[in-house]
């Protein structure tokens, strides 16, 4: 039983996780961190279960990005240590070898973008948007983004997204690669019939298919991301980045 999760598994053995916080867009804040955490830990064990679907509830958003509210507490020490703990969570993900689908129906922006690149593969709705607004912010994507978007587009397609804070429709995140397929309808079916073209190959290729496409991943990139992202904790422009979200104005930042 979680309070911002539902979890559910069909008779082939797909679960399906939801980020289930509609009326704040499916933002991630503490608790929806630490339920993916304890999700994902309980999928591995589970022996019912042979591939993975993680969605948003309702049908704007995927998830927003991680709680603005929480963030403006943030300082060097805390957002250092906030990033390396998304990030790791994060990881179990990408560490699963059963397949995770994303299903992004709607808004996939920040740590929401960063929770589908976590996830093996993409599948989109066409009402779906990608992009790391961080910069907007007075921030820098903190749970892998920069890492992962580089590895999934190229760097230059990335750095173009990083920097801009630019939002992209499910078509143009299909052209550049950042989604695998385009549901007609519903995402989270088209998820499933990805998945079911997996799960009739070799169990144990898949397995260690996954493993060796990742196997290059684990590396000091993320604990130097966590770092800049601390430090930009510490700064003005992050504060009044976050304040001109919740107040609903634009930023006025003086780069210090
Ligand atoms: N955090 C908190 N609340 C949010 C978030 C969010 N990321 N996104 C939406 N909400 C809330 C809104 O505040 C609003 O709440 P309320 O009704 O109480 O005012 C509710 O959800 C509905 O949102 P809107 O009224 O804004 O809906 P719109 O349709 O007008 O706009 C948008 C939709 C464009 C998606 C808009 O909500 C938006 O821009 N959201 C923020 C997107 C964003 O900047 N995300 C990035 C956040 S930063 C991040 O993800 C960093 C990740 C790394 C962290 C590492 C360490 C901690």
């Amino acid at each position: 039983s979680y309070e911002t999760i539902i979890r559910e598994t069909d008779k082939h053995g797909i679960a399906t996780v939801t980020i289930n916080r509609p009326q704040k867009l499916n933002a991630l804040n503490s608790k929806v961190l630490d339920e993916i955490k304890e999700v994902f830990d309980s999928l591995k064990k589970d022996d019912r279960v042979s591939a993975v679907i993680v969605t948003g509830a309702g049908d704007k958003a995927f998830v927003a990005g991680a709680d603005i509210k929480e963030l403006r507490d943030l300082n060097k020490n805390t957002g250092e240590e906030a990033s390396r703990k998304g990030q790791q969570i994060f990881q179990k993900i990408e560490n699963s070898r059963k397949p995770v689908v994303a299903a992004v129906n709607g808004y996939a922006l920040g740590g929401g973008a960063e929770l589908a690149m976590a996830c093996h593969l993409r599948v989109a709705g066409s009402n779906a948007v990608f992009g790391l607004p961080e910069v907007g912010l007075g921030l820098i994507p903190g749970y892998g983004g920069t890492q992962r978007l580089s590895r999934i587009v190229g760097r230059a397609k990335a750095l173009e997204m990083i920097l801009t804070g630019k939002q992209i429709d499910t078509e143009q995140a299909r052209q550049i690669g950042l989604v695998n397929s385009v549901a007609e309808e519903n995402p989270v079916e088209e998820a499933r019939k990805l998945i079911q073209q997996i799960l009739s190959k070799g169990p144990l290729a898949v397995q260690k298919a996954i493993e060796a496409v990742f196997t290059s991943d684990k590396n000091e990139s993320y604990r130097t991301e966590a770092a800049l992202f601390g430090e930009l904790c510490e700064t003005e422009d992050f504060m009044e980045g976050t304040a001109a979200f919740l107040e609903k104005r634009k930023p006025d930042f003086k780069g210090k």
